[in-house]
């Protein structure tokens, strides 16, 4: 933001509000390394698929099981927090796929569903992903 106040004074109002725009779109709207696992230029572990929803098994899995459900289409869902009215199919499809394939993996016992958002919430990649662990008893209250 400091930086943008700078480059405010300079630069004409409309001018101003799309570098702001531009500058809160880099990084985080960027390719992540899922758009590589979606065009399959690198390789994961699908469980399910369909045209607008990927799931693949977590490289470091924190459970026996652990799957990334990932909207094939990003469209500026970096993250939830993100999150306008367009996206709201693509969420609901989220999480219904999630239960299919927590169905589709056995667990019967329950499992548990996790959507990291931003710094605090420990989120590493933006592009968003519905966590699906299970598999093991998990714990309350999280890390
Ligand atoms: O930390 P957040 O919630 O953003 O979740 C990102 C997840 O992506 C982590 O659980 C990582 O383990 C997972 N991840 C990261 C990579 C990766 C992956 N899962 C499968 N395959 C992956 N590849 C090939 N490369 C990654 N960098």
């Amino acid at each position: 933001h400091h930086r943008v106040a700078i480059l405010s004074s300079h630069i004409s109002p409309v001018m101003a509000s799309e570098k702001e725009a531009a500058l809160a779109a880099t990084p985080f709207d960027s390719p992540t390394i899922f758009d590589k696992i979606i065009s399959k230029e690198i390789p994961s572990t699908v469980v399910y698929e369909d045209d607008k929803v990927l799931a693949f098994r977590d490289i470091t899995p924190q459970g026996p099981i652990h799957i990334l459900l990932i909207p094939k289409v990003r469209d500026g869902l970096t993250g939830l927090s993100k999150a306008e009215e367009r996206h709201i199919d693509i969420l609901g499809r989220l999480l219904y796929t999630a239960k299919l394939v927590a169905k589709q993996e056995g667990l019967d016992e329950g499992f548990r569903i996790v959507i990291n958002d931003g710094p605090q919430g420990c989120q590493s990649v933006y592009h968003i992903h519905v966590h699906l662990i299970g598999g093991r008893q998990m714990n309350w209250p999280p890390g």
